[in-house]
This record gives structure tokens, C-alpha cells and sequence, in this order.
């Protein structure tokens, strides 16, 4: 008898939905992994090669994921974004195959190339298991027609194979997109050019938008997805989004790829969030050079500052899919790991793109979408994964020490010396320069009321001790160009992974950030707030149902 009970009831926990519905707060202090589905891990057989300038499949999966996610998490990341997962076109196309995800055919089914349904499921569960986070990549916007023959109107294209959606009349007429400045032309036209035109989805037809609004509604919950990252965000209406957003119930993070903030910044009105490509135009320049400009940074920051509507859960982020690698810019070490500190210590979600932490170095894409699994997934002796590490721990640890840390808005401290810059985001001190490794220049960052008087701050980086004035003030001198981050020697644990030796902090709690960040704790049993919390919460109601079910 109790056996029947406890396996019906065992079938009843695995069967639970495992979306957690999470919000902008429960994303707030995570980090996220962007990888490419196609290019992260195969299911087995490492050794494969994969040639990015063939744009074809390589063959990653949703399987090879789930079993390197200790790689993901032993670098302190909690959630990772992954790419569009529904089917897409088959056909070589004259930019090669759709190994990325964005050229959707059928949004009703999976892309067979990535697995199955239940390697998907599964993925979902192993993150969850790990208390991280699934960020998946959708696109609204378009579709790709399966006949991608020069055209002049859209009554060319075939678009019998479109899923749902297999009229011309579900579309925009074809016209390409010409005019930037000209907001209509934008959502209205079609991305692509006439070898592959992205057919532009007519989002302002009702009965399109209520489709749309249940099949996310349906992939959120059929995959346990956490959050959102909406593709081509600006060339959809923005009234389209609140209504997708709210089908969705969890986290989204738009795509604007756009340099000026004062175009992004509504659609945080719209959707929770944005990736911060104006912050990104400027970090780039920034730190890309001896002489990078960051005026111009500041400038961005503060405007942002201003005008989104929750600067704490925008994405800060270095490199994407999109862009050429930073390291395709600049190889400088202290360049590349002051730029890598930014989205660290800046106000926003770091998200770090796959292959940065090995130190990639493609170009314009499709050049920057190396394969990740020749590496081996090796992290002893690789400095930027050390890097990346400890920038993620140091990032937990200021929001353990000061529960105001992830909502307080980062301030400039101005330097004398143009190659300087500050920024307070207490308890944390972030130090850097754009002087490069080779610089004989001997510059100081001066810091004054950064602290408490007399306080004893470590460099994260170093382990370096820094000890705060009278007034709580700190002037430390730059070494071989390399950034600095300060935090309080009470905020390191003692027993933790960071900078033990010189740590005050106590042995408990999560301080020091420890490889293990992202296991499941319940901090004081049944609080409230927490994510953690959330996730017993529903076990504990899965359990009720179980028993209910079984007359208890
Ligand atoms: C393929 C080839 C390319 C080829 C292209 C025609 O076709 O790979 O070599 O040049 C997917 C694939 C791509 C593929 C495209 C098109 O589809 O990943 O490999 O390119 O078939 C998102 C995704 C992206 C994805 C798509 C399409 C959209 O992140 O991976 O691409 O689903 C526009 C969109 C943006 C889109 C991006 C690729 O194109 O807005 O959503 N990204 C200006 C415009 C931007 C425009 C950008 C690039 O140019 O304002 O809207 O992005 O075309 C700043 C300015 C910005 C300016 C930038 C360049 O400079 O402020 O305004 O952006 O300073
Ligand atoms: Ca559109």
C-alpha cells in the first residue's frame, strides 16, 4: 500500500513543472553564462573540430550542456542564456545553416539538432537541481521562409512550411529595412537582405498577437524557462511587449542593439530589462586602447543611470554572438581584464559570452563563435577564468555584506589622471585604468570616503591589502596596469575561496563566495523573498498535492 503511494506519489514530483516563475528581483544577483547551443558541447566525442568560417552546424546539444555544467557553475555562474531553441530552416542558406537558432520555421517544435524534448526537460531540471537559472532566446520578430531566392515581394517566398503562421498575409509586405531613424520602417520591414530575407511577422494583427502570447506562455511552462531574452526587440511595436511579458510571467531582457540610450531606455518600460549596448559601445572604446575615452563611459552610465527603469537587472555585458571578441581588438592583459572587470562591478547583471574566460579572440561574426569543447573545458591555468571567478565571488560577497548592494547606483570618484577611473558601489571599491601592461607611468587612484575610517580592504585580484585612511579614504597605486577591486576584509569569509589568508569575515554565510554559490541553501529554514525559499515552498505544496491525491 505504501509502496503504490509513495511511487504514485514519486511520479507527482517528477512530473512538476519545474518553471519557478522568476521575477526581475529573483534575477537581480545572478550571473549569466551566454553560450551557443551549437557551439558549447557535443554530446560526446569531444575531439571534432568545428570551423566557424563554414557557418554550419557543429553539432552542440542541450545534452553536452547539462553535463558541463559544472563548468558554468565552478565559475560562479548562476543561470545561463541559451540559443533559440525552436525549429528552424534546414537549408544551407547563402550565409550557411541556421546552427545559431534565429531563422525559426516551425515555433510549435523543437530544433532537432539541439535534442529532444526530454534532453531539454532534462537540461531544465539540472539547473534547477543546482539552484541556477534557464535563460532561453526567443525571436518574435521574423521567421525564415524555406525559399530564400532573390526576391522583390514576399509572394516568392514559400511560406507553406511556416509554423504557426503559413499565409503571406501573416506577414509585413516584404520591403527591407532602409531607414534606421524611421521607427515604422524598423518594426515593419524585413531584417536581412534579398539572399535571406527575415520574413517580418504582422505583430499588429490580433489574432497573431494572441498566438504568440500562448505559445510562449506554453514553451515557458512545458520548459521550466527562468527568464527571457527577446531577440530583435526594437523592430517589434513596443506596445506588443507588457502583454508577451505578462503570457511569459518570468524575467526579459530585451535586444536593442542600438549605441544611444535614450532609445533604449523605453523598452524598459515594456519588458524588465535591456542589454546594455549603449554601455557596451562605450565600454569597448573604453578600455580598447591606451587611449580610450572614459568620458564617454561615465557620460553613458550616468544617462543610464537616469533613464532605465531598473538599472540593477539590465545586462552588462563585454562580448555577445554579435560583435567581434574583445581580445579580437586588444590583447593586452591588463586592458583585457579590466574590461572583463567592468560588467562585474557595474550596476546591471553580468553576463559573460562562452570562450571570453579561454581567452577567444574571433572576429566580426561568424568568426567569434568558436566552438568551446576543443578546450577541453580546462580551468587550471587559464587567467581569465580565474579572473571571472573571482570577479563572480567578489560580486556575491558585496551583495552578502551589504543587502543594498545590488540596488545602490555605482558612483564615479573623478581622477585627476584621464587613464584612472573609480567607482564606488559600497562595499565595493572598483579600481581600474586604461594604461596597459607596459606603462612606466606612475599614476595613483585617490579615493577619499570610499570606507570607514581605518578599515582593511582586499584586492580581490591581488589579495593585495589596503588599508583605508582616517577618513575612510584610499590612494593606490596602479601596478603594471591592472584593476583593482577593493572589498572589506570583514566581508570575506575566512574559510572561503577568496583571498582566505588576509579574510576577517565569519565562516558562515555565503561571503567569500565560494565555488559552490549556486547550491541550494535555505537560509533560515522557510524565510521569504529568497528564491531558494520560493523553490521549497513549491515542493512542499507539490508534496500536499501528492498526498492529497492519495486520500491522506
Ligand atoms: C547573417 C550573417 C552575417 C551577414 C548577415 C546579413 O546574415 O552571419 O555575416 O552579414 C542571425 C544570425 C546571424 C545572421 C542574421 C541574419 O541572423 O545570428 O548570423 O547574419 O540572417 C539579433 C541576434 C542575431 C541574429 C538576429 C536575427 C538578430 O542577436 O544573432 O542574427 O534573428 C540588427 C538587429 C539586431 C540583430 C542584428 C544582427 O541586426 O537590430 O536585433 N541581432 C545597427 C542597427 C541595428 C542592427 C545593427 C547590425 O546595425 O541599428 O538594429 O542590428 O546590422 C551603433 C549604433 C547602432 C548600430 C551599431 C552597428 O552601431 O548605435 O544603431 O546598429 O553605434
Ligand atoms: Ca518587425
Amino acid at each position: 500500500m505504501f509502496a503504490t503511494r509513495f511511487s504514485v506519489f514519486s511520479v507527482l514530483l517528477l512530473a512538476v513543472p519545474t518553471a519557478l516563475a522568476a521575477s526581475a528581483t529573483d534575477w537581480r544577483g545572478r550571473a549569466i553564462y551566454q553560450l551557443l547551443t551549437d557551439r558549447f558541447s557535443l554530446s560526446t566525442n569531444q575531439a571534432t573540430s568545428c570551423n566557424t568560417t563554414q557557418a554550419l552546424y557543429c553539432n552542440g546539444t542541450w545534452n553536452g550542456i547539462t553535463n558541463h555544467l559544472d563548468y558554468i557553475q565552478g565559475m560562479g555562474f548562476d543561470s545561463i542564456w541559451i540559443s533559440p531553441i525552436v525549429a528552424n530552416v534546414e537549408q544551407t542558406t547563402a550565409y550557411g545553416q541556421a546552427y545559431h537558432g534565429y531563422w525559426a520555421q516551425d515555433i510549435t517544435s523543437l530544433n532537432p539538432h539541439f535534442g529532444t524534448a526530454d534532453d531539454l526537460k532534462a537540461l531544465s531540471a539540472a539547473l534547477h537541481k543546482r539552484n541556477m537559472y534557464l535563460m532561453v532566446d526567443v525571436v518574435v520578430n521574423h521567421f525564415v521562409s524555406t525559399s530564400s531566392v532573390a526576391t522583390s515581394n514576399n509572394a516568392n517566398l514559400d511560406f507553406s512550411k511556416l509554423v504557426p503562421f503559413s499565409n503571406s498575409s501573416d506577414f509585413h509586405p516584404y520591403c527591407l529595412i532602409t531607414d534606421y531613424n524611421n521607427q515604422t520602417n524598423v518594426e515593419q520591414c524585413w531584417l536581412g537582405d534579398q539572399y535571406l530575407p527575415l520574413v517580418d511577422l504582422n505583430t499588429e494583427n490580433p489574432s497573431i498577437v494572441s498566438t504568440m502570447n500562448n505559445w510562449i506562455q506554453g514553451l515557458v511552462k512545458s520548459y521550466g524557462i527562468d527568464g527571457l531574452r527577446i531577440d530583435t526587440a526594437k523592430h517589434v511595436r513596443k506596445d506588443f511587449w507588457p502583454a508577451f511579458a505578462k503570457a511569459a510571467g518570468v524575467f526579459t531582457m530585451g535586444e536593442v542593439l542600438i549605441g544611444d540610450v535614450g532609445y533604449a531606455a523605453p523598452y524598459t518600460e515594456v519588458l524588465d530589462s535591456v542589454l546594455d549596448y549603449p554601455n557596451y559601445y562605450t565600454l569597448t572604446s573604453a578600455f580598447g586602447s591606451q587611449t580610450g575615452n572614459f568620458s564617454a563611459l561615465i557620460n553613458t552610465v550616468t544617462a543610464s543611470q537616469k533613464s532605465y527603469s531598473t538599472p540593477s537587472v539590465v545586462g552588462s555585458f563585454l562580448e555577445n554572438h554579435d560583435n567581434p571578441r574583445f581580445q579580437s581588438i586588444t590583447q593586452d592583459i591588463s586592458l583585457v581584464k579590466n574590461a572583463m572587470t567592468w560588467p562585474f562591478i557595474q550596476d546591471g547583471i553580468p553576463i559573460l559570452y562562452q570562450g571570453q574566460e579561454q581567452g577567444f579572440t574571433g572576429g566580426a561574426m561568424p568568426g567569434n563563435r568558436e566552438a568551446l569543447w576543443p578546450t577541453g573545458f580546462v580551468t587550471s591555468n587559464k587567467p581569465l577564468v580565474t579572473h571571472v571567478t573571482t570577479l563572480n565571488a567578489a560580486r556575491k560577497a558585496a551583495a552578502a555584506a551589504n543587502s543594498t548592494f545590488l540596488t545602490t547606483p555605482l558612483k564615479f570618484i573623478i581622477q585627476q589622471d584621464p587613464s584612472l577611473l573609480a567607482v564606488s558601489k559600497p562595499p565595493l571599491v572598483a579600481l581600474l585604468s586604461n594604461l596597459g601592461s607596459n606603462s612606466t607611468k606612475s599614476s595613483t587612484w585617490v579615493a577619499p570616503g570610499v570606507a570607514s575610517a581605518n578599515e582593511v580592504l582586499v584586492d580581490v585580484l591581488s589579495c593585495a591589502v589596503v588599508k583605508a585612511d582616517g577618513s575612510g579614504g584610499v590612494s593606490v597605486p596602479v601596478v603594471n596596469g591592472l584593476p583593482q577591486v577593493l572589498i572589506p576584509a570583514s566581508a570575506l569569509a575566512k574559510n572561503g575561496t577568496v583571498c582566505p589568508s588576509v579574510a576577517t569575515g565569519s565562516s558562515s554565510g555565503t561571503s567569500g563566495g565560494g565555488k559552490k554559490s549556486g547550491v541550494i541553501s535555505i537560509r533560515g529554514g522557510l524565510g521569504f523573498g529568497g528564491m531558494e525559499d520560493g523553490w521549497v515552498v513549491r515542493m512542499l505544496g507539490v508534496v500536499l498535492v501528492g498526498f492529497l491525491a492519495q486520500g491522506w
